[in-house]
């Protein structure tokens, strides 16, 4: 122990005078966190070592376009059980662990729950002691940086790199071309038909590698992600061409540009080749690097399949499909047939969305300018598939029409990845039932054994174990640790529901985690929280079917009834939003606005302080939901049923123990049926009552809003000025989605079932003891949401890999 703290601060000052040519006692905390990082990444380097002398096993490539992975800092300390260690040593030089940690980046390479759990995913590989991998983009800007401004919503780069980035480590040696444009030469040489891309203009792929280490196991794996750089080569070429030099910076710019930025998650027209190109991009250099590593070992391709699996986040590394064979034929010269029983036998695909202006196509004009080898190949897979399904059911035109994967000028990602891959599955029981039976329906018809269920996770030593140090604690003290490998083990909490002196710390952890929060809120706004309150939590993205709306319809309504003192078992309610809109999403954008003028009413009027407040936390990360998920009572999840594929938020705050108060939807099912229905707050209408209504003409939203007078006066408060807006414009659209465009997502028709179970929170929460066994049962239950068991349950049924 003294050994290893001596070895840990002599490697800490060798760091510091290293990278700073300081002494201690001159250097920052910014600069202690880049010798901190620089020790910790030793630690992993030696652990690395180890690992790849381990017997290789198969191996999972998990290719996303997002990798949310928040800070690692505290990660390692944790994982490598070296907290004590750099805390005592820190302390002992003159520094606070606590400063330190603030100091890290939190890289926002991601917009949100698919992004999110890709990272816990990479958590769950190697703690689990599996080779799996991430292949991804490394964007020199991440999401937004998000800034509000009286109720607007400004974005600025995130410019993660610009402090540099401690944790990976880049790889000029393994980097490779990846070719976009130009002509597709056909030649027939020993008696072979042959194609060569020509004039196509070459991006060149540079991998950073940022190791995942696993808890307390020797498992150390890689998230590789590209970068484009420009080619020597081709910026020569360029300048020859060119008289003026100008040009060649301009050239080089572009070609750099294809990593720049990350796409927001409902992205405009505008730019969008930008995002096929990025697409392409990933999936070239990614598969191009695993198989040189595969060919190294000199197997036969046949053995592909049973050694390397590729996962596809939904559709948008699905190129992989037409890219893979492009290289197993034109470059390895095997036969369409060989390459295409490897390449199904190795792809696996997971769909994370059935709305349907989300299923992403692109323009065959598109692909057929920017990837004209690959496009050929598309139109032959859809050639032989069509082929097939004409043999499967013969005459039946109209439904391959509807199965083709190219139609009306249309590449349809999705019938890509299921037709080129051997499994696909939904990320929630509901959300799969969905694909199966309505989305997705033809093709399930076709292939039903290709189809599975694989509900989301989280990782829970993330969310629970490092985002809430006291509930953690409490837990040891009444049930060990084994429940940190063996998430299950949470279960054993259970019978401390009888326990009122277990209950009154749990009650005290929350009230202490809300306290932390509190003073974080007050340090951002200068506002004071009400730490009695219920803390009433809704933080994702702003999305129309999330139905922040419907939060805060609510919220207009219960300060009226405040106001006229007509509540009557009312718990005070401390709301809390966060979450960034699209730059291009209008609707969400005047969401945030409304919220933000409903606050400055609400915080601003002394008849309601102390029982109401609003607060919109700006710039949703990974660092803040970590911050606000430990202090949450009520967990907001008002997706309109059918809409939320599975929602992740939902588990993380009730591994927190927040009591859900959700429609049926997504994994807020599978939660109701984990907890029991007195543990949870379900309203509003069912997955099949929404279809029911979108298909017959029965639900009219104005007949509603002239039925409810509290839905009237809420309505109307957004176009009258009176309690909360200063002109009848400014929300009008929002009005007219309501009222003139009858409310495609239901909140006039769910607001009644969600008021009574607001009213029904209320009076619960004043039964404290009843609450906090509430939310007992709901930490208790919660690990059957880790994604260990997700990712071991993926790697039993679709990559096979024990
Ligand atoms: C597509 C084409 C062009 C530009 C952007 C995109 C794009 C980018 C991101 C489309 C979608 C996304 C992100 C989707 C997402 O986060 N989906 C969420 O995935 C979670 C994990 O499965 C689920 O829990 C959520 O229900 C689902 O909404």
């Amino acid at each position: 122990m003294i050994q290893e703290k001596e070895r840990f601060k002599q490697l800490f000052l060798t760091a510091l005078n290293h990278t700073t040519g300081k002494q201690v006692e001159q250097a920052t905390d910014q600069e202690a966190y880049v010798a901190l990082s620089t020790v910790i990444a030793k630690y992993i380097q030696e652990k690395h070592q180890n690992s790849e002398k381990q017997v290789s096993s198969k191996q999972v490539y998990y290719f996303s376009m997002e990798f949310l992975i928040g800070g690692l800092l505290q990660t390692h300390l944790s994982y490598l059980a070296l907290e004590e260690t750099a805390e005592n040593v820190l302390e002992e030089l003159g520094f606070s662990l606590d400063n330190i940690k603030v100091c890290e980046n939190d890289p926002g390479l991601g917009n949100g729950g698919l992004g999110r759990l890709a990272a816990c995913f990479l958590d769950s590989f190697a703690s689990l002691n599996l080779s799996g991998h991430g292949v991804g983009l490394r964007y020199r800007y991440g999401l937004f940086n998000q800034w509000i401004e009286d109720g607007r919503q400004f974005e600025l780069p995130d410019q993660w790199l610009s402090e540099g980035y401690m944790w990976e480590y880049r790889k000029p040696s393994e980097a490779l071309d990846v070719l976009f444009g130009g002509q597709v030469q056909s030649f027939v040489q020993n008696g072979k038909l042959h194609f060569q891309q020509v004039n196509a203009e070459i991006v060149r792929a540079v991998p950073y590698d940022i190791p995942i280490i696993g808890y307390q196991t020797n498992t150390v794996n890689t998230l590789r992600l590209w970068a484009a750089e420009p080619t020597s080569d081709q910026v020569l070429i360029k300048a020859k061409n060119e008289s003026d030099g100008s040009d060649m910076l301009t050239y080089q710019r572009k070609l750099e540009e294809l990593s720049d930025f990350l796409y927001p998650d409902d992205s405009t027209d505008d730019g969008k080749i930008v995002r096929l190109k990025q697409e392409y991009f990933l999936v070239s250099a990614g598969i191009q690097s695993i198989l040189s590593n595969f060919e190294e070992k000199q197997l036969a391709w046949s053995d592909l399949p049973s050694l390397l699996c590729f996962h596809i986040n939904d559709t948008h590394p699905a190129f992989l499909i037409p890219e893979l064979m492009r290289i197993l034929i034109d470059e390895k010269g095997l036969s369409w047939e060989e390459a295409w029983e490897i390449t199904t036998q190795s792809v696996s695909y997971t769909n994370h969305t059935t709305l349907h202006e989300a299923l992403e196509t692109w323009p065959e004009n598109w692909v057929k300018v920017f990837l004209p080898r690959i496009y050929m190949i598309l139109v032959e897979i859809n050639e032989r598939f069509c082929q097939q399904m004409w043999q499967k059911y013969p005459g039946d035109f109209d439904r391959i029409a509807q199965l083709a994967l190219i139609a009306d000028g249309k590449i349809k990602m999705a019938h890509v990845a299921i037709v080129g891959s051997h499994a696909v599955n939904g990320v929630a029981k509901l959300h799969t039932e969905i694909l199966k039976k309505k989305e997705m329906r033809l093709f399930y018809q076709a292939y039903p054994d290709r189809f599975m269920n694989k509900t989301n996770g989280i990782s829970h030593r993330r969310w629970l174990m490092l985002a809430n140090p006291s509930l953690t604690k409490l837990i040891k003290a009444a049930i060990g640790d084994e429940w940190l490998q063996s998430p299950k083990q949470l279960i054993k909490l259970l019978p401390l529901q009888t326990d009122p002196i277990f209950l009154e710390k749990l009650q005290q952890v929350k009230h202490d985690n809300k306290q932390l929060l509190a003073n974080h809120v007050q340090k951002e706004l200068g506002m004071i929280l009400n730490t009695d309150a219920i803390f009433d939590v809704q933080v994702k993205r702003i999305h129309g079917y999330k139905r922040q709306l419907l939060n805060i319809l609510h919220i207009i309504y219960l300060y009226r009834e405040i106001k006229n003192n007509r509540m009557k078992s009312f718990s005070p309610r401390v709301f809390i939003f966060a979450g960034k809109a699209a730059p291009g999403y209008y609707f969400a954008k005047q969401i945030i606005h409304l919220i933000d003028t409903v606050a400055n009413v609400v915080n601003q009027d002394y008849d309601v302080k102390d029982k109401l407040q609003i607060v919109f936390l700006e710039n949703f990360s990974n660092q803040l939901a970590e911050k606000i998920i430990p202090a949450v009572d009520v967990s907001e999840q008002l997706s309109t049923a059918t809409k939320e594929a599975s929602g992740t938020g939902n588990m993380k705050m009730m591994m927190n123990g927040a009591l859900t108060l959700g429609t049926m939807d997504g994994a807020n099912i599978e939660i109701f049926d984990k907890v029991g229905a007195e543990n949870i707050y379900p309203f509003g209408l069912s997955a099949k009552q929404v279809l029911h209504y979108q298909q017959s003409n029965e639900y009219v939203a104005r007949d509603i809003y002239h039925t409810d007078d509290r839905i009237r006066y809420a309505v109307d408060q957004l176009v009258t000025v009176e309690d909360f807006v200063k002109d009848e414009q400014t929300f009008q659209d929002i009005y007219h989605a309501l009222l003139t465009y009858n409310d495609e997502y239901f909140v006039l028709k769910d607001f009644d079932d969600y008021v009574k179970q607001q009213e029904k929170i209320s009076s619960d929460y004043q039964e404290r003891n009843v609450w906090n066994q509430k939310s007992l049962m709901n930490i208790a239950y919660s690990g059957q949401f880790s994604s260990d068991d997700t990712i071991a349950s993926y790697a039993s049924d679709i990559w096979e890999l024990r």
